[in-house]
């Protein structure tokens, strides 16, 4: 049966724990949650940091604690954001990288994100994308658009990225492409041949694009950075029910889903 990878985005930039009281945001809670959504089927988490105001943060020594209480409570695979949050700058979610994650997300183009900017300069993004082949962090390039992805292979071509390339479509951001089958079905016909590639889909799109795209052959991506629902009217309570959730859609697809040690062959990680 076909490998699928299922990564889950347990915290994210904006959300706060007045807007789903299970968010998790301190280092222990995101370890704890990582440990459930990996227990769930979740061969990746994608890690977002917090301060101890809840806000988010690039802090370096934060960002080695998280993994370590990760790392001791499961053998999942981490991924950090380097896209961090909207306010932070760029030069210090850039340093995240330093805490050599086994992945980190690469932002390869500036946009409006929802009611904020979201600032990726391309001399920046160059950097980043150079120390990141330097430190061999596999980086999960976010595409929001078509353009984006001309930019990602503008970066290929100029020696920055290396083959295969590993894309997250991110559907549904108000800035970025709308989630829809159409705009997915487009977008991953132009991917180079060989990319891994996985749907994030924003809010009420996570359920049918997430879905949309296990069925299409790629790989999926759910957790309270996406949605905070589990369904119409009902909060989410933890990362691991809305990965168990995908986990069964992919199973009645008759998809296998990949444990954190055949995700690291199926995504090309060095080391
Ligand atoms: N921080 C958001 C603005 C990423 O994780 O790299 C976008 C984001 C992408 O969350
Ligand atoms: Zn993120």
């Amino acid at each position: 049966m076909p490998k699928v990878i299922l990564t889950a985005a347990l915290t994210g930039p904006i959300a706060t724990k007045e807007d789903n009281a299970h968010l998790p945001t301190t280092p222990e809670e995101i370890a704890a949650s990582a440990k459930g959504a990996w227990e769930a089927g979740a061969a990746v988490v994608h890690v977002h940091l917090r301060d101890a105001a809840g806000r988010p943060t690039a802090d370096l020594e934060t960002a080695r604690r998280t993994v370590g209480l990760i790392q001791e409570a499961c053998p999942v695979l981490i991924q950090l954001s380097t896209g961090v949050g909207l306010d932070v700058p760029y030069e210090d979610r850039m340093k995240l990288v330093e805490a050599r994650p086994r992945m980190a997300t690469l932002n390869v183009c500036s946009m409006t994100f929802g009611t904020g900017e979201f600032r990726n300069p391309p001399d920046g993004v160059r950097k980043l994308a150079a120390r990141m082949r330097e430190l061999g962090v596999k980086p999960e390039l976010e595409v929001y658009d078509t353009g984006h992805l001309d930019m990602a292979l503008t970066l290929l071509q100029e020696g920055l990225l290396e083959e295969p390339l590993q894309f997250s479509v991110v559907m549904g951001v108000r800035g970025g492409m709308r989630a829809t089958p159409e705009n997915l079905v487009a977008f991953v016909q132009g991917l180079p041949k060989g990319s891994v590639w996985q749907v994030i889909g924003i809010g009420r799109s996570n359920l049918p694009m997430t879905a949309i795209g296990l069925a299409m052959g790629g790989n999926a991506r759910t957790g309270m950075e996406d949605t905070l629902m589990l369904r119409r009217g009902v909060p989410a309570t933890t990362n691991g029910e809305l990965v168990e959730r995908l986990a069964g859609i992919a199973r009645a697809l008759e998809l296998d889903v990949a444990g954190s040690d055949e995700a690291e062959g199926l995504l090309s990680l060095r080391r």
